[in-house]
């Protein structure tokens, strides 16, 4: 653990002018800073202790969700691929009858004055099935272009939502066309003795009632295919879906795990039974905001600083003071409501309202006092980058998720703009940002 947590902490001090005694050192990775036997002895423990930090469960279920997610994209891609094909085919044939019935309606028929097709035609179910079927072709287009954009669907509320219209809508409209199938409108009268007695008359070139009949036929079996398939690939989908969300709880449940199943002698070290534990040689720590100073004081002279160099107990007061601020004001509010607002629905729990509703405003009153704070220097420690601001750089980034924190702080924004955009956070934040994106509902939101 120890080289993990230290190069997350030493990472953070990149290009840090401010406390650095060699500002050469700046934009250099932390193992390049180290001496070089240090260097191979770090690499060498990193190495080794990453090989325990794999939990093969873990990696399993990633594997799994992974699975799942591809295979859920792929039905996804082979149902609009199946309805964009089906619905072209339909509406083609449509079309084509419409054609037909608008270039021979006016033909002439011996002792038929209105033309070879039925008195007072009923053109509306052709059309109906003309328009749903295009309809179809374009929402199964875009659904394509959305994936193959790799635009997730935020809500699996929504597919389903939308799925379902889709299977209603087929069913009324292919039943509809079924129902109106009389001798007045286009199919029914195509199929009828009548029209093939005028067919004879007219020449089958002129105008095919048999092979129109046969048509728009094969595209109303057509349209109660489209209503099966639909049903057969949503439930595919929603199997997938499930299975993935599924995963989610597991995965978070495997992450805990590290701190739930606990060894004795775990429990030892860390009495509260909490992690992050550091163990350096003989001795264990843990807390983690000890453990940062820890490492800060050990490894004073490898990477810039990130406490006051002055001896001047005022100047280290003030600093201490407002080191120990941001876990009495701000990490005593944040926390719960991080916990209770993501935390607890990623793992399938209901939030506890009344705790949010005790710390929130609490919090954001802390988050005025900070921004009030910022407008007089410009980090929170002082005038220069520290580990107050490290400290209170995780829990800041994790609430913006459910929280407006920034709207109206104009100096707390300026801050967070400033020290999150260091490469150094950029890097280490970037697995925890992945990691709750894929648990954390609405995480990107
Ligand atoms: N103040 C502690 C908080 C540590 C903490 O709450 N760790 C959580 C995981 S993020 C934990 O170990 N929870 C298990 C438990 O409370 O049983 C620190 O900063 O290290």
């Amino acid at each position: 653990m120890t080289p993990r947590l230290l190069q997350e902490v030493l990472k953070s001090t990149n290009g840090i002018p401010e406390f650095s005694n060699d500002k050469s050192h700046a934009h250099i990775r932390w193992t390049e800073m180290l001496p070089d036997d240090l260097r191979d002895y770090e690499r060498h423990t990193s190495m080794q202790k990453n090989e325990h930090l794999v939990n093969p469960r873990r990696e399993f279920l990633l594997r799994q969700y992974n699975k799942f997610r591809r295979w859920a994209s792929i039905a996804a891609g082979i149902t609009s691929v199946i309805s964009a094909l089906l619905s072209a085919f339909m509406e083609s044939i449509m079309i084509y009858t419409i054609y037909k019935f608008y270039t021979t309606k006016t033909l002439f028929v011996e002792g038929r004055p209105w033309g070879p097709w039925a008195r007072d035609s009923v053109l509306w179910p052709t059309f109906m099935l003309a328009v749903a079927s295009i309809v179809t072709s374009l929402l199964a287009l875009t659904a394509l272009v959305a994936l193959w954009c790799r635009a997730k669907h935020k809500a699996a509320f929504f597919s389903l939502l939308y799925a379902a219209v889709h299977i209603v809508a087929w069913v009324v409209v292919s039943v509809l066309y079924r129902v109106e199938k009389t001798e007045k409108d286009l199919w029914g009268w195509s199929c009828t003795d009548k029209a093939r007695a005028i067919q004879q008359q007219l020449g089958s070139r002129k105008l095919n009632f048999e092979s129109l009949c046969r048509l728009q036929a094969s595209s109303w079996e057509v349209s109660v295919a489209e209503v099966v398939i639909k049903i057969l690939t949503t439930s595919v989908s929603w199997y997938f879906s499930s299975r993935q969300e599924g995963l989610k709880t597991e995965i978070v449940g495997e992450i805990g795990s590290a701190v739930f199943n606990q060894t004795e002698d775990f429990r030892a070290k860390s009495i509260f039974g909490r992690v992050p534990l550091v163990e350096d040689g003989d001795v264990a720590i843990f807390e983690s905001r000890a453990i940062a100073r820890y490492l800060c004081l050990k490894y004073a002279d490898v990477g810039p600083r990130l406490m006051p160099e002055s001896t001047d107990v005022k100047v280290n007061g003030v600093w201490e003071m407002r080191l120990t601020l941001e876990a009495i004001e701000f990490d005593s509010h944040v926390a719960p409501v991080i916990g209770e607002t993501l935390i607890r629905p990623a793992l399938g729990k209901a939030t506890d309202e009344a705790v949010v509703a005790r710390h929130k405003p609490k919090l954001l009153d802390c988050l005025d006092v900070l921004d009030k704070a910022l407008s007089k220097t410009p980090y929170m420690g002082g005038t220069e980058y520290s580990l107050v601001d490290i400290f209170y750089m995780p829990c800041m980034f994790t609430v913006s998720k459910c929280l407006d924190v920034f709207e109206g702080r104009p100096n707390l924004r300026r801050w967070w703009e400033t020290v999150s955009a260091r490469e150094a956070w950029k890097e280490v934040v970037k697995p925890l940002d992945d990691g709750y994106s894929q648990v954390v509902p609405g995480w990107n939101k």
